[in-house]
């Protein structure tokens, strides 16, 4: 619910939080993420096949597992931001935000007047469905349901201090991989262009008062960003933490010669 947003309560109390991106459909996921002791799950809507009706079934599961249901939107268009928020994500993760046009434009989508230009309709599952009060649900909106902003482009390196000027968006999210990319070294997240563009930015939006959020695949990773005082860990993805478990299973059961 959208009164009750556990990431927004550790983000707002300065605590990590940690969570994976999640590709699968399976609600057993969500529910094991909650069992683990993640604080969010990430639906992951711009790559992979989830759609809004099964990104719904998966925020309730979220909710039921006691952990904040993300939604990353499949691009920054007002009607992904909302329609993943009227369906009761506790975020919307909008990928690519290169200029503060676009982070404004986010923003507007996300946000009620008089924030910005949300579109209007309580029928819909954040709004309990009419059940919250009409002159409560708006307010409740703008504050409980967080706005993070993905900065994974050159361009968007070069107008963070303009990006950070816009208000409304709460989690500033570096995408290492697409970065990467951006910055000529597609997939080298490990490379020195791409670790001082990180860096820069952690250092930037924090100067500039913003929590800031990144991905990571190991709990190496996870800790130097954290010790840089990133809040937000996104921490790999369920199909790649799934394959790491069964291949860790089959190379301790095979012998050596059959491998
Ligand atoms: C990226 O790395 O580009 C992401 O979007 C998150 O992994
Ligand atoms: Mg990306």
């Amino acid at each position: 619910m959208i009164q009750d947003n556990p990431l927004q309560k550790s983000l707002t109390a300065g605590q990590t939080t940690v969570g994976p991106f999640c590709k699968m459909s399976e609600p057993t996921i969500y529910e094991l993420a909650g069992l683990a002791g993640f604080d969010f799950a990430i639906i992951d809507m711009e790559h992979g096949p989830l759609g809004f009706e099964t990104a719904q079934q998966l925020v309730r599961t979220c909710e039921l597992a006691g952990i904040s249901p993300v939604i990353r939107i499949p691009a920054n268009q007002a009607e992904y931001v909302q329609r993943a928020l009227d369906i009761g994500a506790h975020a919307v993760q909008a990928p690519e935000i290169n200029t503060p046009a676009d982070a404004q434009r986010l923003v507007d989508a996300a946000k009620f007047h008089p924030v910005g230009q949300r579109g209007v309709c309580r029928f819909v599952r954040a709004a309990q469905y009419t059940q919250i009060d009409k002159q409560k649900y708006f307010g409740l909106a703008n504050r409980g349901q967080l706005v993070v902003a993905h900065i994974e482009g050159q361009t968007g390196f070069e107008n963070l201090d303009a990006i950070l000027t816009v208000t409304g968006i709460d989690v500033l999210f570096i995408g290492p991989y697409d970065l990467s990319q951006s910055l000529g070294v597609p997939g080298q997240t490990d490379h020195p262009r791409v670790q001082d563009a990180m860096t820069d930015i952690v250092n930037r939006s924090r100067a500039a008062g913003k929590t800031v959020g990144t991905f990571v695949e190991t709990s190496e990773q996870a800790v130097h960003w954290m010790n840089r005082g990133v809040l937000y860990i996104a921490y790999s993805v369920d199909v790649g933490l799934l394959l790491e478990a069964f291949r860790s299973v089959v190379e301790s059961v095979r012998p050596s010669d059959q491998a």
